[in-house]
C-alpha cells in the first residue's frame, strides 16, 4: 500500500488513483482505501489497467452485490456485463448516456455504484462527465432547500426505453450493443427530491433529465420550470469534471451523489465501454 495515493481532479469532484493493479486479488487495505476515496471524491479513475470479466465483477463486488441492467443486452455468459458501443458508421445519432442521467433511478432501488471499463476509446473525444448532486444541493439558498426537501420527483424510463422513446427510433447509436426498448419501461417510480447518502449522511439533490420528468402531484408543465432551473444548476461548473478516457482506465461513480453524461463528439471512430453495476437500497430523506 506504500505507492497508493489519489489525486483530486477538481475540488469538489473525482479522483485518480494511482498504485493499485485492480487485475490482482484486491487486498482490504486498499478495498477500504478505494471505498473511502469514493466516498470522499464521488467519482474516482484508474489508469492502465488490464481486466477479463471476471477481474472486472470483482472490482464492482468491492460496493455489493451486481445487478443485471434492464433493456440492454448482457455480454455472453456474463448477465451482469454490458457493453456501451457506438461504431465508426453510426454518426449524428444518440449516444448510450449521452444526456445527464444518474443510473437507473427509473427503478425503485436505483444504481448502487456503476464501474465502467475503457476496451477501446478514440484518440480525441467521448470523454465522460460528472456531476456532484451533493455540491450542487449545497449550493442552493436554504429556502430553496427546504422547498425541494417536501417534493417529491416521479421517474420513468419511458421516454428512453419506452416503445416511442429514444432506442425505439432509428437516430440512436446501438448497431453495436442491443439495446431493447419494452412496455416495462412505462413504470412510474417515485424519489424523495433530496435525498441522504446512507453512509455520509449528506443530502444530494436526485433529480436528472434522462428520468425524472415532473414532481409527484404537479403536472409536466408545473414542474418544467424548477426542473429545468435544477439541471442547469447541477451542470454548473463549480459541480462538475470530465474525465478524458486512455485505453485501460476504470471509472467508479457513486450513483447515490453525482450525474454523469458521455460525450458524443468522435463520429467516425469506435468507442467500447463495459459496464458493470452494483445494486442499490431505496433512496430516503433523513
Ligand atoms: O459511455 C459512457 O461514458 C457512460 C455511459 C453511461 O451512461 C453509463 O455507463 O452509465
Ligand atoms: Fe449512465
Amino acid at each position: 500500500m506504500t505507492n497508493v495515493r489519489i489525486t483530486p481532479l477538481t475540488p469538489v469532484i473525482g479522483g485518480e488513483i494511482e498504485g493499485i493493479d485492480l487485475a490482482t486479488p484486491i487486498s482490504d487495505a486498499e478495498a477500504s482505501f478505494i471505498r473511502q476515496a469514493l466516498l470522499d471524491h464521488h467519482v474516482v479513475f484508474f489508469r492502465n489497467q488490464d481486466l477479463n470479466h471476471d477481474q472486472h465483477k470483482a472490482v464492482g463486488n468491492l460496493f455489493g452485490e451486481l445487478v443485471k441492467v434492464p433493456f440492454v443486452e448482457s455480454v455472453p455468459f456474463h448477465p451482469e456485463i454490458f457493453e456501451i458501443i457506438k461504431l465508426p458508421e453510426e454518426c449524428d445519432v444518440y449516444n448510450f448516456g449521452g444526456n445527464w442521467h444518474t443510473d437507473m433511478t427509473y427503478m425503485q432501488e436505483p444504481a448502487l455504484v456503476s464501474t465502467l471499463y475503457g476496451a477501446e476509446v478514440p484518440a480525441s473525444g467521448g470523454d465522460t462527465m460528472f456531476a456532484s448532486l451533493e455540491d450542487a444541493y449545497s449550493g442552493l439558498s436554504s429556502g430553496m432547500q427546504q422547498l425541494l426537501e417536501g417534493l417529491t420527483g416521479v421517474h420513468t424510463a419511458d421516454r428512453s426505453y419506452g416503445r416511442a422513446g429514444k432506442f425505439a427510433r432509428d437516430t440512436i447509436a446501438d448497431e453495436g450493443m442491443n439495446v431493447r426498448p419494452s412496455e416495462d419501461a412505462a413504470k412510474q417510480i417515485e424519489h424523495p427530491v433530496v435525498r441522504t447518502h446512507p453512509e455520509t449522511g449528506r443530502k444530494a439533490l436526485y433529480v436528472n433529465p434522462n428520468f425524472t420528468f415532473h414532481f409527484k402531484d404537479m403536472s409536466e408543465d408545473e414542474s418544467k420550470p424548477l426542473l429545468d432551473f435544477l439541471f442547469k444548476h447541477i451542470t454548473r461548473d463549480e459541480f462538475v469534471c470530465r474525465f478524458r478516457w486512455t485505453s485501460g482506465s476504470v471509472v467508479i461513480w457513486d450513483n447515490r451523489c453525482t450525474m454523469h453524461r458521455a460525450l458524443n463528439d468522435y463520429d467516425g471512430h469506435r468507442r467500447v465501454m463495459r459496464r458493470v453495476t452494483v445494486g442499490g437500497d431505496q433512496p430516503r430523506l433523513i
